[in-house]
């Protein structure tokens, strides 16, 4: 449901920058010799040359679409050179790609609050920027505007082609203009720059809107395309919304759009404008209706969110009619794959960054043998996560068979190895709910971590441990993947081929992507109806890729050699027995999974893992076991013998003593402890 969230100011400067044809410019930057030439990139597969998922603007200018295959694009423009997307464990590799975006992100993030929307979009929030260039250098105090100002698109500004240079100019450099609007024209001033500043690093073109909110800037990036801006003035946003289909809008696609069209005859934003915020309220609820209304008049009380980091990690692949897998084997191969991929990215996550994964979640698209059960819908569902590429398989081949189990319930005759019954067209895990880790503790989790996963049993897994997917988050990327996966293209991606684009390469904050893309494709559509100016092809192909930072190669291979190594030279480490076996009871208390859901997500809120301090002074950890009681530990730290700190690596044994140490206890033993105590639930080692 979407949320109505007030605007803080209407003066604030937001804008959204989205990379031109993007997976094209990283090929062609690897090979210069592409630049100027139609070029598409292409997800090869031997039908009819696979399929295109990004196409240069030179390629356009020829015909040449992203729904297109292979063999089409070059029927209908002979020169193009059609790149292949990178290849790696018999899928495809996007690292190349996300490593680009993330260089473009270093660069945007400097001039104010960053929040990275997919692999190739950024929302920034430039509002102290723009208010301190308006206090120190106004525009009008300019003597020389550079071009790349100047030739911003402005809404509403009428001219001649011929003088619109010379209106843009008057435009921002008015002296008697309204502040929100002296405050935009800074705006204009800074992405401008921001976007030189990326071509000239990285050789990568860029466009961006510019606005006061992010549902405003998003819409206005993809009207002029490719390597341009467009600002939202206030005075425009109301021409600009007007003529909008209403399905097209970000949320209204399914359900709630279909409603508004059906119940109460809106098909445009405008017409919504003729109902009262009372009337919406009583038809859609309080919160959906004053939802409706803002929308209606271009309020989006949305804020950037500081995020340079992915929401997720996720990767899979579709496996589209023949091709569909149609045994256990046939899925464990794939998940054992899949599951090298998210440990090495996690571990990449967990070097460079700090941070640490807490759900697994596996989604599948499947059908059955009988054309009656086709309807049903494989269920996605999630387990806390454990790293380490094995238990990662482990616990995804038991996601798989609850799912399995669930999605053939009504034909259990389907259900087992080597059976026929089924076939699962699509496949992918992903790794969310990521929260940093305490500073100072990384080396200490490193070590623990190594330790749980060469100390650990095979686990019994227990379906009460996995949880559906769909009831993760209410604003994560889950909760918007689920819709996507489930009633997928009822929006602006009618046909199967898109859906297959995407699931094939986009699994990680899927959601947005899927809906910001759409949304970047529907801005371009819009720019026909609300501006004169140029219109690029109007796209309505699926999503757009996930977005994750660094290439992972080799992470989980080092961390295991290592922990292989502390193994041999420690045997059983007893401060790992420690705290693996103190002071734990289990409370007989029954909770439900949704129980088990709010657990989780105060620990990404608050405290890194759920751990609350105890009475004794020691560190109290709640956890779910096996049977879902609770099982409450108290971990105390006078306990400890601090000689079993010896058996620790030295790099870290000092990081111990500290924690230790009865003057740092207070400050320490939260902070500390709360990862270590996480590590050592027993959870994370049945
Ligand atoms: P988009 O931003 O949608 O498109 P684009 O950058 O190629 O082109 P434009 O200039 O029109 O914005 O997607 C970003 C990248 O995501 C794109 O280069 C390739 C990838 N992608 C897919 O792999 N599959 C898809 O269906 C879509 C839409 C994108």
């Amino acid at each position: 449901m979407p949320v109505a969230r007030p605007e803080s100011s209407d003066s604030r400067v937001i804008a959204h920058v989205d990379m031109d044809c993007f997976y094209v410019q990283v090929e062609q930057r690897k090979q210069p010799e592409l630049r100027g030439h139609p070029t598409a990139v292409v997800q090869y597969n031997a039908w009819k040359g696979g399929g295109l998922i990004a196409v240069s603007y030179e390629a356009r200018s020829f015909g040449v679409k992203r729904s297109m295959r292979g063999d089409e694009a070059k029927s209908v423009c002979p020169e193009i050179q059609l790149v292949r997307v990178p290849v790696a464990r018999g899928k495809a590799d996007l690292s190349i790609y996300r490593n680009a975006g993330s260089e473009v992100v270093a660069i945007l993030s400097r001039k104010g609050r960053c929040e990275r929307a997919s692999i190739d979009e950024v929302y920034l929030d430039l509002t102290d920027a723009a208010e301190k260039m308006l206090s120190e250098t106004p525009p009008e105090s300019l003597e020389v505007i550079d071009d790349e100002v100047i030739k911003s698109h402005v809404l509403g500004i009428s001219a001649e082609p011929s003088d619109v240079r010379q209106a843009v100019r008057e435009w921002i450099c008015r002296s008697n203009a309204d502040r929100r609007d002296k405050l935009l024209a800074c705006g204009a001033f800074i992405v401008a720059e921001l976007r030189m500043q990326v071509l000239k690093e990285t050789q990568f073109s860029c466009s961006a809107g510019i606005a006061h909110n992010k549902m405003l800037a998003k819409l206005a990036s993809g009207m002029n395309k490719p390597a341009q801006q467009t600002v939202v003035p206030f005075v425009s946003i109301k021409s600009l919304l007007e003529p909008l289909p209403i399905r097209k809008m970000k949320q209204l696609g399914g359900k709630l759009g279909c409603s508004l069209q059906d119940d109460l005859g809106v098909n445009t934003v405008g017409d919504l404008l003729q109902f009262s915020e009372g009337r919406l309220q009583e038809r859609y609820g309080i919160n959906t209706g004053t939802w409706l209304w803002n929308i209606a008049r271009g309020i989006n009380g949305d804020e950037v969110e500081s995020r340079v980091l992915p929401k997720s990690h996720g990767t899979g692949k579709t496996f589209p009619g023949l091709n569909c897998l149609k045994t256990i084997a046939a899925i464990e191969r794939w998940l054992s794959k899949f599951s090298e991929e998210l440990a090495e990215r996690l571990e990449v996550d967990l070097e460079q960054n700090k941070r640490i994964a807490q759900t697994l979640t596996l989604h599948a698209s499947a059908h059955k043998a009988t054309e009656s059960q086709s309807q049903k819908k494989f269920p996605s569902k999630s387990c806390p996560l454990r790293y380490g590429t094995t238990k990662i398989l482990e616990d995804a081949l038991n996601l798989f068979q609850a799912g399995l189990r669930e999605y053939l319930s009504s034909s259990s005759k389907a259900y087992g190895n080597g059976c026929s019954g089924w076939g699962i067209t699509n496949l992918s895990l992903s790794a969310s709910k990521i929260v940093d880790i305490p500073s100072g503790t990384c080396s200490i989790m490193k070590y623990f971590h190594t330790q749980d996963q060469s100390c650990s049993s095979t686990k019994e897994f227990n379906d009460k441990e996995i949880f559906e997917a769909a009831t993760l988050s209410t604003s994560g990327s889950e909760s918007y993947l689920m819709k996507h996966l489930q009633e997928p293209q009822t929006e602006c991606h009618e046909d199967g081929t898109k859906m297959n684009t995407l699931m094939q390469t986009h699994l990680e904050d899927e959601s947005r992507m899927f809906e910001d893309k759409a949304q970047t494709n529907f801005s371009r559509e819009i720019s026909s109806l609300s501006t004169p100016v140029k219109k690029n092809e109007p796209q309505l192909d699926s999503v757009g890729e996930d977005a994750v930072i660094k290439d992972a190669a080799g992470g989980n291979r080092s961390r295991d050699q290592k922990g292989k190594a502390l193994k041999e030279k420690q045997g059983t480490s007893s401060i790992l027995q420690f705290f693996q076996t103190k002071n734990c009871f289990q409370e007989p208390k029954e909770e439900s999974v949704n129980d088990m859901q709010e657990t989780t997500e105060s620990s990404c809120s608050g405290k890194a893992d759920g751990t609350v301090p105890s009475e004794s002074g020691g560190i109290r950890s709640l956890h779910r076991g096996a049977d879902q009681s609770r099982v409450d530990c108290i971990y105390k730290i006078d306990e400890i013998d601090p000689n079993v700190v010896d058996e620790l690596p030295r790099e870290i044994q000092e990081e111990v003593r500290a924690w230790l140490r009865p003057q740092k206890r207070a400050n320490n033993t939260m902070r500390r402890g709360s990862s270590i105590t996480h590590y050592f639930s027993p959870n994370k080692n049945l």
